[in-house]
């Protein structure tokens, strides 16, 4: 597990994996784009990870975007196949079994925000700052973006953020609905390795599931979304983790969930 443009760290069962490019403000080349999918594909085979948190790294990016300097002489076709192998790599994180929560420690503009998007989770630090500048570059977003944002705020400020490509503070995301804290820059990774033990700590196949009926859902009429919901419950009841949790309640002890 060795990257040069991508950290990976442990700390019990939460994984720390920081994007590694400071002195670019850690913008996505397609390097980095394909070592972040490596490394969140061997963090999703690896047993012992619960939880992941991504950030950036450096003090003042979490990621600034896609690389303008890699990007300027794509041809159409070089552009088309960067901007599907960045929706593939976000599709994945959107995707893992496992929770992904976005340390946003600073810039995440354009592909940077698509990519916090990408996250299950997004928490803030007073320093941070969000954005879809791609209109000032005379492109638009292509990592999901205008999909996204629009199912993760409401359309208007969606299309509010990708039309001017203003910048917002931490605290407009909040309000936007974009984050769901914000906290102290200082006290950010402890912010979220604090949430992601606690994640790590409940039964993970509820979680799984959990992430499992929402992020289906979200693209199904509700009545169809419930049954997924239903069918998911259904099949938790077979699992020890059911019993365990159940009858840990029941006895007044302490839980110990084993994931199957
Ligand atoms: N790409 C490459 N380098 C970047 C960068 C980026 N996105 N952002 C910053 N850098 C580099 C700067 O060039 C500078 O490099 P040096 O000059 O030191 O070599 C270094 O990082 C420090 O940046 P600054 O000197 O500019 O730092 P400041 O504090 O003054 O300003 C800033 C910080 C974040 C406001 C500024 O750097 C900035 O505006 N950066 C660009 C932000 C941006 O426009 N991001 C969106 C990128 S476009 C698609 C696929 C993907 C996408 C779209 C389509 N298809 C193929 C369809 C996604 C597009 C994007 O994400």
């Amino acid at each position: 597990m060795a990257w040069n443009n991508v950290l990976v760290e442990f700390d019990n069962e939460i994984a720390v994996v920081s994007v590694n490019r400071p002195k670019a403000l850690n913008a996505l080349d397609h390097q980095t784009i394909a070592e972040l999918g490596e490394a969140m594909a061997e963090l999703a085979a690896n047993q012992s990870v619960k939880v992941i948190i991504l950030t950036g790294a450096g003090e003042k990016a979490f990621v600034a975007g896609a690389d303008i300097a890699y990007m300027l002489s794509l041809t159409p076709m070089q552009a088309q196949e960067f901007s599907r192998h960045g929706q593939k790599v976000l599709s994945q994180i959107e995707n893992m079994s496992k929770p992904v929560i976005a340390a946003v420690n600073g810039f995440a503009l354009g592909g940077g925000c698509e990519l916090s998007m990408a996250c299950d989770i997004r928490v803030a630090s007073e320093k941070a700052k969000f954005g879809q500048p791609e209109v000032s570059l005379g492109i638009m977003a292509g990592f999901g973006g205008t999909q996204r944002l629009a199912r993760l705020v409401n359309p208007g400020i969606a299309k509010e953020m990708l039309f001017t490509g203003d910048i917002y503070d931490a605290q407009a995301a909040l309000k936007f609905g974009l984050v769901s804290k914000v906290v102290p820059a200082d006290e950010l990774m402890d912010v979220c390795k604090k949430m992601a033990k606690r994640i790590a700590s409940m039964g993970p196949v509820g979680v799984r599931f959990t992430k499992e009926a929402i992020n289906q859902g979200l693209d199904m009429d509700q009545e169809k979304a419930f049954n997924i919901e239903a069918a998911l419950f259904g099949v938790i009841f077979s699992t020890a983790d059911q019993k365990e949790g159940m009858s840990a309640f029941l006895e007044k002890r302490k839980v110990e969930f084993k994931g199957e």
